[in-house]
Parts: structure tokens; sequence; C-alpha cells
């Protein structure tokens, strides 16, 4: 590795921040059942200490995106606000994006914004509007839009009628950001299926742009890595949509086979190097400095068997140690393999980056910013997570609850 890669990977490191979900400190699990940890976070505090202690091993997670109805006790209510924003500064952290839930109510069961019942839609924008008090109050910068919405069977609905729905809604929220909660952004997810298994509302990034057009400029494309088909090529969307100025972030997980929601980079770990590598070419192509694109990463994981802790710090390194390979790539050589139509030669380039070692450099970066040298091992030797488990136990005993909060 020349000096000049080593310091570009260095470079884009610094800027690389990655936001840690609040949910995935908490005991989640699959829709067969939970298998409940007793160092996981049940409340709101717990769940920000926890996201504390990440950043303050890892360096590089100073944001905790929340889930309006999973950590706030008063979602319109400015106090709960205020409360949440303190106990972030406690823990070393700051409130991230703002997740709105119109999902697991029981008026959802036709889907939020593109329900044929129109009281749901009604309840759906209330508490939207809710979620944008709050995300304004909190001094988050993005608010994420993931609707549940879809139908089961062939001809349950118009589907039509539901996007242009949806396409009202958007534009409402977007206008209301604009004007109340200034330099914010609307993420808008997708997902081809789950929990509507015949068609849903937003099902891929085509879809989400659409309704981010017709939103307005504020509204940006939310890419979860685990939401797309088998084989699809996540990175050629990535690309299209920076060049388009409407990749808002990511969610980061992997998947083996639909939203599995495992930890980054453990199925494939040269998938999530292509994105990467999409985002330095297109910082290089358009002048920006190594790792300057404005692109919010954030983690949507949920750890069912492994220690939380244990799987976001793992998460962090691995996608720090993927997005330092991205910043290797000889892009003067690619540039020229490329119009010569040396196809060995143009991806030889990409796998040298990526079978590259960079410990060295990430081991730098972390002597430079005061860090451990290896977060997971730190985190192993401190024992933290079974003096939590200890701690955390004793509470929910106290309280009388047997095992930690659960959620969706
Ligand atoms: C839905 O599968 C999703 O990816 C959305 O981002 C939700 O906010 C999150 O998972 C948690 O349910
Ligand atoms: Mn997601």
């Amino acid at each position: 590795m020349s000096k000049k890669q080593h310091d570009a990977a260095l470079e884009a490191l610094d800027r690389f921040k990655i936001e840690l979900p609040s949910w995935g400190f908490a005991d989640t699990g699959t829709r067969f059942g939970k298998f409940f940890q007793d160092a996981a976070a049940s409340t709101t505090e717990e769940k920000l200490h926890d996201a504390g202690l990440v950043h303050e091993l890892t360096g590089a997670c100073p944001t905790v995106a929340v889930h309006v109805l999973w950590d706030f006790d008063e979602p319109g209510n400015p106090d709960s606000a205020a409360a949440t924003k303190k106990l972030a500064k406690k823990h070393g952290v700051k409130i991230g994006c703002i997740n709105p839930n119109v999902f697991q109510d029981q008026q959802y069961k036709l889907g939020s914004f593109c329900s044929p019942d129109a009281n749901a839609r009604k309840d759906a924008m209330k508490h939207t509007m809710d979620s944008i008090a709050l995300g304004k109050a909190v001094g988050s910068k993005s608010m994420a839009m993931w609707l549940a919405d879809g139908t089961n069977y062939p001809g349950q609905d118009n589907l039509r009628r539901r996007f242009n729905d949806l396409k009202k809604a958007v534009r409402k929220m977007h206008d209301k950001m604009v004007k109340d909660w200034k330099g914010s952004t609307l993420l808008i997810e997708y997902k081809p299926f789950e929990p509507a298994f015949y068609h849903t509302d937003i099902p891929d990034w085509g879809a989400s742009l659409l309704l981010c057009q017709h939103a307005g400029k504020n509204a940006k494309v939310l890419v979860d890595t685990g939401h797309h088909l088998p084989g699809c090529n996540i990175e050629q969307i990535v690309a299209l949509l920076l060049n388009e100025g409407r990749l808002g972030g990511f969610h980061f997980n992997d998947r083996k086979y639909a939203d599995d929601d495992l930890t980054l980079g453990s199925i494939d770990p040269y998938a999530v190097f292509r994105i990467f590598n999409e985002i330095a070419q297109f910082e290089f192509d358009t002048g920006k400095k190594p790792g300057g694109a404005a692109i919010d990463y954030m983690v949507d994981q949920s750890h069912n068997l492994k220690p939380k802790l244990e799987a976001m710090v793992q998460t962090v390194c691995e996608a720090q140690k993927l997005f330092a390979k991205a910043y290797l790539v000889d892009r003067a050589a690619l540039a020229e393999a490329q119009s010569a139509g040396d196809i060995v030669g143009a991806e030889t380039l990409l796998k040298n980056a990526f079978d590259a070692d960079v410990t060295p450099v990430l081991k730098a970066w972390r002597k430079q910013h005061g860090l451990p040298a290896d977060p997971l091992r730190e985190l192993r030797r401190s024992n933290v997570v079974a003096r939590l488990g200890k701690e955390r136990a004793r509470a929910r005993a106290e309280r009388g609850e047997v095992a930690s909060a659960s959620y969706a």
C-alpha cells in the first residue's frame, strides 16, 4: 500500500460516521420467538448508554437512530423530547434519525398512508407530524419513513389509488419539514416484501425515487441493504442514486435469504466493498474529499442470538474495514484500464484493494484518536457485557419483569 493510499483511507475514515439503531440494543427476535439476553437494554436510557459505549470504543458512532413509539413515552410532548435529548448527551451521543411508527397499531391492518380507511391515513399523518416536531426538538437532522403498507392478495386493493395517496402524504410531510425543521432530510425506505406478501407500496428504489421526486428536493432514498431480492446489484442502485443527488443513506445489515438482519459483511463482504467502491468513485469523479459524500450511514440489525454490544462493535469495525479498502483503489489506473477495455486489469484493481490488509490503517486511525487498537477485544476484556447482564437482570426483577422489554 502506497503512502498516498494509506493517507486517503485515513482521511476517509475521519469522515465516516455510522449511526447506531436504539432498537439494536434491545431484545428483538424472529416471528417464531425471542431469546432474551440479560444484558439487553430495556429502557431508552439503557439503549443510549450502550450506543455511547460503542461510540467510546470505536470513535465512529456519535448519533443514535430512534423509533418514536419504542423510545419516547409521549411522542407529542416536547418535555419527553427534551428528556431524551438530555439522556443522549449524558451518554456522549446525539439523537439521529427519527423513525415514525405507522405499522404496529391495529388501525394499520390495511396500511397507513395507503390504507383504504381515511381514518388510518389521518392517524398516520398525525403521528408523522408529531414525529417531525420531535425530530426538531431533539436536534435530529432526518426522518426515515418505512411503511409496512402492501397487500397480501391480487385484487385486494387498487394499487394506483394507494400510491397516489402516498404521493400526497410524502409531499405534505416534506413541506412541513422544509417549513418547520430547517436543514432536515426526509428519507424514504423501500422493501420488496414482508410483512406484505403480494405487493408492497414502496417495493424498490424506483418507487422510492418517484416519491422523493414528488415530495421535493429534501427527500432522498434510504437503501436498506437487506431490502432487495436475491441477486440484485445494489451498488448500481447506489451509483445511480448518487448521480441523481438522491442517495440519502443506508441501513446496514447482511442477508443470506431475505431481510435477515445479519451482521454487515458476515455473508458477503465483497458486496459491501462494491457499494463503498461506488461511493469512493463518485467522490473521486465529482472532486469531493475521501469520505466527503453527504450520506447517512446507519445500522439496522437485530441481534437475536449474538450479544448485542459485541455484534454492534463487530459491525462498526467491519464497516470501517471495508470502507477503508474502497479508498485504496487506484482510480487513475482504473480509468485507464476501463478506457482500454482491459477488463481483467480493471477488475484486478478492485480485487487488489479488497484483498489488501487494512489493519495498519485502522490501527493508525485508532491510535490518532486515542481509541483501543481492537475495540472488540477491548469490549471483551472489560467484561462489561457480563456486568450489565447482572445489573439489568436485577433491575428487571426489582421492577417485576421477567425478561427485557420486547419489540415488534
Ligand atoms: C423494516 O424491515 C426496517 O428495515 C425499517 O427500517 C424499520 O424501521 C426497521 O426495520 C425496524 O423495524
Ligand atoms: Mn431498515
